[in-house]
C-alpha cells in the first residue's frame, strides 16, 4: 500500500521508518511513504503557503492554492484507478480507533494531509478533504505526529512485522479490550517491589488455563477503566459465555 503526506516539515518522518518492528514494513515499501513537502508547491515569489485569516484574529491558514497544487501532483503521480482517500488530521475528526488502523491496513492507502498553523482553508476542507480523523482531544502544532500514528498503527497490523507469538496480543484489542499485565524474570522480585511474585498460573504451564486469566484480566481491567469499551464489546458479538461470567465476578468481587 502507498502513503502519500502533505507536510511541511518532511524532515520529521524518516526517523521513525528505521526502528522497531515496523521497520520492515517501510524498508520493504509493504508500506510506501512518499513525502510531498507543500512548500515545493507555494505561490511565488517566496513559495508562500499560508496567509492571514479573513476577518482577523490570529495567526495563518494554510492556502488552498498550494494545496490544490500539491494534490494534483499526487493523484497525477499515483495513476489510481480508485482515488486514494485525503485525510486531515484535526481534532474535528473521527475519532481515530483501532477499528479505523485496522480498515487502513486492510486497504491500498491515502494521501495524509498535516496541517499547521490555525488549520487549512475550509473551502479545501470541503472540496477535497474525504476523511477527518483525530487522535485526542487536544491540540497538537501540527497533524505530522498524527499521521506518524496512523502509519504506526497501520504497520503493526502488516503481515510478517509481529511474530506469530504476538497474535494473541492482537486478539485482545481486536475484540477491542484493554491488555493483560505481562511478567518476566524473576519469579520473586526484591523488597523493593514488595517481594511481589507472579500470578502462580503463569508458571503453570496449563496454556488453556494461563489464556483464560488472561482473557478475564483483560476484561476486569477494561470493564474498570474503560466499561464503554466492554459495552461496545458486547454489542459486537465480541464476548463470549465465560467473558460474561468474568465480567460478573468482577462486578459482584467489588460489591
Ligand atoms: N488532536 N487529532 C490533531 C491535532 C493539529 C488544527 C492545525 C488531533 O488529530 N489532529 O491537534 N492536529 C492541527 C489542529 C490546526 C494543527
Amino acid at each position: 500500500m502507498r502513503f502519500d503526506v502533505i507536510t511541511l516539515f518532511p524532515e520529521l518522518f524518516a526517523p521513525h521508518f528505521v526502528h522497531g518492528v515496523t521497520r520492515r514494513a517501510f524498508e520493504s515499501k509493504q508500506i510506501d511513504v512518499r513525502l510531498w513537502a507543500l512548500r515545493d508547491f507555494g505561490d511565488p515569489p517566496h513559495s508562500r503557503v499560508d496567509d492571514r485569516p479573513y476577518g482577523g484574529g490570529p495567526g495563518m491558514v494554510l492556502l488552498a492554492q498550494p494545496l490544490e497544487r500539491a494534490l494534483a501532483a499526487i493523484r497525477a503521480d499515483r495513476a489510481e484507478d480508485a482515488p486514494a482517500p485525503l485525510v486531515n488530521f484535526s481534532p474535528a475528526g473521527e475519532s481515530l480507533r483501532q477499528s479505523v488502523v485496522a480498515e487502513f491496513a486492510s486497504g491500498s492507502g491515502a494521501i495524509l494531509l498535516c496541517a499547521r498553523y490555525e488549520g487549512v482553508d475550509q473551502r479545501f476542507i470541503e472540496h477535497r478533504v474525504d476523511r477527518e480523523l483525530s487522535i485526542g482531544d487536544y491540540v497538537l502544532s501540527g497533524g505530522e505526529l498524527p499521521a506518524l500514528i496512523l502509519l504506526d498503527a497501520v504497520a503493526r497490523l502488516q503481515p510478517g512485522v509481529l511474530g506469530d507469538s504476538r497474535s494473541h496480543e492482537q486478539d485482545s484489542f481486536s475484540a477491542g479490550l484493554l491488555d493483560c499485565p505481562h511478567y518476566s524474570r524473576p519469579t520473586t522480585l526484591d523488597a523493593d517491589h514488595g517481594g511481589a511474585s507472579v500470578p502462580e498460573v503463569l508458571l503453570s504451564g496449563n496454556h488453556a488455563a494461563i489464556d483464560r486469566w488472561r482473557r478475564d484480566r483483560a476484561l476486569t481491567l477494561t470493564i474498570t477503566r474503560r466499561p464503554e469499551l466492554i459495552a461496545r464489546a458486547r454489542a459486537d458479538g465480541q464476548l463470549t459465555g465465560p467473558d460474561e461470567a468474568a465480567l460478573l465476578r468482577s462486578t459482584s468481587s467489588k460489591l
